[in-house]
């Protein structure tokens, strides 16, 4: 027991030390090296309203507060990891305080808390700014009539909310600024969504792909409503997402070396341990980074006229990505119930070992000085890539779509199973030899948060009107 004490106060002095230095009381919020540090929780959403649709106004505030360039942004990931070590380090404290601790440990002045309800036919939405004592700095309702009105909502909200955690008289000369700067630019007026050139979401073809505002192309799947875009999401494609929305990626990630795969500090993305180009799948990516990305990319292109305000991007659910790779599974039930369930089918066809140029998996080519010995690689097969590959380096399949197997692991929006616990990666990857792990229908499940040098996403693209699942 006092082991285990000690070991999560250590922790603590950990992660409260990898924090940024803690900020001064009364500072200046115009001073930008000194910026004023603040925390934003996972809005608490009522359970019968669409999953998924609290993280999206979430990453909304997260974006804007970031965006004001105001305040330094600790999410609420990293909020409730010190929390969660508060309060098992000290058992009796209330989950208030606990609260109350994690954000001095994190060095946080005041948090945002934010909530949606849904009452009637309207949904009410709530933010809070607290202090540290967790009394209430200032509040913002509004009440929307349908669930398309709530990201515009927000949005219009958050320039009060900024200045509200602010001191009185600095909040009031931010919305000033911000009024002036409004009436210095108006709105730059709404293109149609593009229809020409290689082709528009609505009619995009196998020949004829989507191509997006970031180069992404995107092209049918049979038996679904969206476009799949035929590459993973590139080192590039999220540079532009990290830097409009400058979310805090982390300074530790799962790295694989002569010791197998452990978490590491000192890696992220940028630095997975090995060389990656801007035309490289990007890895250490956790779920919540790759919803976070589809939905920025949403917002930008719905803003830019790309794409039309019914159309979104989101990460491919678990059946959507199977039809992609070629399995056609009975619809409806839970990923884990299909699981190996298909048992002779991989993404090349039913042959073992994979034939030459399959894809890019843990061959020979994988062992080199940083490889765990132990580590399985496939018999009798080697590609070029000892780590991954530059996106679309091995043939596409039959529907133009590439590295659906293998190179990185793939995030689809599901749970795993009834648990919910971890979401559903698909298609294998660089460090990955075992036949059972490489079949199309095998199901890899991890933790939303977790970040690894061999998991990446693709997105998909939902044209016309429908509704996700
Ligand atoms: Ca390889
Ligand atoms: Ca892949």
């Amino acid at each position: 027991m006092h082991l285990t004490r000690m070991f999560l106060l250590a922790s603590l002095a950990v992660l409260a030390a990898t924090a940024a230095p803690a900020a001064e009381t009364n500072l200046s919020a115009s001073t930008s090296a000194n910026k004023l540090k603040i925390g934003i929780m996972k809005f608490e959403v009522d359970p019968d309203l669409k999953p998924g649709l609290g993280t999206s106004l979430y990453n909304i505030l997260v974006d804007q507060v970031a965006n004001s360039a105001v305040f330094t942004v600790v999410d609420w990931e990293q909020m409730e990891k010190v929390q969660k070590l508060v309060a098992q380090a000290q058992p009796n404290v209330s989950p208030d305080d606990a609260r109350k601790m994690a954000m001095h440990q994190l060095g946080i002045e005041k948090v945002y808390v934010g909530s949606l309800a849904k009452l009637g036919s309207k949904y009410h939405l709530s933010v809070k700014v607290l202090n540290l004592d967790l009394t209430i700095a200032a509040s913002q309702k509004t009440s929307v009539a349908t669930e398309d009105d709530l990201e515009r909502a927000i949005e219009e909200l958050a320039p009060a909310l900024i200045a509200g955690a602010l001191p009185r008289q600095e909040g009031e000369k931010y919305l000033a600024e911000l009024k002036a700067q409004k009436a210095a630019s108006p709105q730059t007026t709404v293109a149609p969504p593009s229809t020409s050139g290689t082709g528009s979401a609505g009619s995009a073809a196998k020949d004829k792909p989507f191509v997006n505002s970031l180069g992404m192309k995107f092209v049918p799947v049979p038996n679904n409503k969206v476009l799949f875009s035929v590459w993973e999401t590139r080192v590039k494609d999220f540079e532009a997402f990290v830097e409009a929305t400058r979310r805090d990626m982390g300074n530790s990630m799962w790295v694989v070396g002569t010791d197998g795969w452990k978490e590491r500090g000192g890696y992220n993305w940028q630095k997975p341990g090995f060389r990656q180009t801007p035309d490289h799948p990007v890895v250490g990516v956790n779920w919540n980074d790759a919803v976070a990305f589809c939905e920025w990319l949403t917002r930008k292109e719905r803003k830019e006229g790309k794409i039309s305000p019914n159309q979104s991007y989101r990460l491919p659910t678990d059946e959507e990505w199977s039809e992609a790779v070629g399995l056609h599974e009975d619809p409806g039930g839970l990923p884990k119930d299909k699981d190996r369930k298909i048992g002779d089918q991989y993404p090349w066809g039913r042959s073992w070992p994979p034939p030459r140029g399959a894809g890019n998996y843990a061959g020979n080519e994988a062992r080199t000085d940083t490889w765990h010995s132990g580590w399985k690689t496939i018999e009798g097969y080697s590609d070029e890539y000892p780590r991954t590959a530059p996106v679309g380096s091995f043939e596409a399949n039959e529907l133009g779509l590439f590295d659906l197997g293998g190179n990185a692991w793939e995030w689809c929006e599901d749970w795993y199973d009834g648990e919910q616990k971890g979401r559903v990666l698909r298609g294998a990857s660089w460090d990955y030899g075992d036949s059972a792990l490489l079949l199309s229908s095998y199901r890899l499940r991890n933790s939303p948060v977790i970040r690894s040098a061999f998991i990446g996403f693709r997105c998909v693209l939902v044209v016309g009107g429908a509704s996700s699942g």
